[in-house]
């Protein structure tokens, strides 16, 4: 059997041996597997990985745990996973085991899932700290506090229980806010099979058009390029754009409306997120064009502000002023730039962030702010950048013609020694690009 997750074994290794690293000697640290979920009587949702379990082992399975026991003699890695089972197998298809967890997948040992109730009290015992993420699965944080109270028991008997609890993202997350060449190329990939994606919804466009049937051509070149979207693909249309999560994706574009898509493909667990917003017939109004440019700007202005040593918040607080600037001069605001964007009157048009990090998780691990401040921009780092405006379909307080235009132009970077690089380059940005991108369909 071999393990098909894009990252060579050896950089699992690396990952897993940098993690016990910064736990130090004394210290356990316990993964689980995601549960798997109904989503209808005996049908399950598609199943996901957990994505700290994937990032340390890239191990696809349900009913896992990564147990790391840092300098234990017979063994660091350890792994507990279902056993082969003919008899499943020929249900749920193929099973690694423990064998294939050690062959494939590099652990240094495995064990059946169903042993580590008699085994995980025995690798607690004697270590100082438990690493582990509280809170996230209740059922697996009472099988923990059990195994602890196992080894609690025996303390007259000479047990040394842990004392110390700590948040495994502590560790974790600063990892995996930096890419390593290994993952770029992954991210590469699902940014590129998500520019074909949102191509392919441009060149479906049309007066008429059902949101689904745009949703339904993204998906196609996602899973035709083996990957899947990363989070649930809004296509909204008209002033659908104006609902930041819209997911019902069943409305209709008619003539004159512009389509929002906010949409991108998972490949090896990695995602990509982009959005563009593009008139159904292939040509902006003037209106449209006016707020697509003002967005445009905003993102340019936020994306010079993409190098190391900035501080994460400048591209958003170079966007807001962007913005601003922009619904002032259009008149949609009126009042003096630094008091609007002091009291967050541009708020009633642009309610969201500029951006979010991007990894294994679509909204990725990471903090955003160190001691109260903004942290400083560093190779590595994947972020989207993805200003909007959204004029409400009933906002009185604008001309007829602002409202129910919804806008946001999203792209994906990283940050490079020297600047950055645009991961989701090539796809039709401005609104002269997009023109003419469907204008040559
Ligand atoms: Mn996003």
């Amino acid at each position: 059997m071999r393990a098909v997750t894009g990252i060579p074994a050896q950089g699992y290794a690396r990952r897993r041996r940098q993690l016990m690293r910064m736990a130090g000697e004394d210290a356990i640290l316990v993964l689980p597997s995601a549960p798997e979920r109904i989503r209808s009587r005996d049908t399950h949702y598609p199943y996901r990985q957990d994505s700290d379990l994937w990032y340390l082992t890239g191990f696809p399975e349900p009913e896992a745990v990564l147990v790391l026991v840092p300098g234990r003699r017979h063994g660091e890695a350890l792994l507990f996973c279902r056993e082969r089972d003919p008899e499943r197998e020929g249900w749920d298809g193929p099973r690694a085991g423990p064998e294939g967890a050690v062959e494939a997948y590099g652990m240094d040992d495995a064990y059946p899932i169903d042993d580590l109730d008699e085994i995980l009290p025995g690798l607690l015992e004697g270590r100082t700290r438990v690493y582990y993420h509280f809170g996230l699965d209740t059922e697996f944080d009472l099988k923990l506090i059990g195994w602890l109270n196992r080894v609690r028991a025996q303390v007259r008997l000479g047990a040394q229980p842990p004392h110390e609890f700590l948040e495994l993202g502590h560790l974790l997350d600063e990892m995996r806010l930096f890419k390593s060449r290994d993952e770029l190329k992954l991210m590469r990939r699902a940014a590129r099979i998500s520019v074909q994606a949102h191509e392919a919804a441009m060149r479906a466009a049309r007066p008429g058009v059902h949101e689904y049937e745009l949703q339904a051509e993204l998906e196609r070149v996602f899973r035709a390029a083996d990957a899947e979207p990363a989070y649930a693909s809004i296509v909204g249309a008209g002033a659908n754009a104006c609902v930041l999560h819209y997911r019902a994706n069943r409305g209709q574009a008619r003539d004159g409306d512009l389509v929002l898509v906010d949409a991108g493909a998972e490949y090896r667990g990695y995602a990509a997120d982009i959005t563009r917003t593009f008139p159904a017939n292939g040509r902006y109004t003037r209106e449209q064009r006016a707020l697509h440019d003002l967005v445009a700007a905003a993102q340019a202005a936020a994306l010079a502000q993409a190098r190391p040593g900035v501080p994460y918040e400048a591209g958003h607080n170079a966007a807001v002023e962007a913005l601003t600037e922009g619904l002032l001069s259009l008149g949609l605001l009126k009042g003096k730039l630094e008091k609007t964007i002091a009291d967050g009157g541009y708020k009633r048009y642009y309610r969201h962030k500029t951006g979010h990090w991007l990894g294994l998780d679509v909204h990725d691990v990471g903090d955003y702010r160190i001691d109260g401040e903004s942290r400083l921009l560093e190779p590595g780092m994947v972020f989207t950048i993805e200003p909007g405006l959204y004029v409400p379909v009933d906002d009185t307080s604008v001309p007829a013609k602002w409202r129910g235009i919804g806008i946001r132009i999203e792209d994906n970077v990283v940050i490079t020694q020297d600047g950055h690089e645009l991961l989701t380059e090539g796809l039709a940005r401005s609104a002269e690009e997009i023109e003419a991108f469907m204008a040559a369909r």
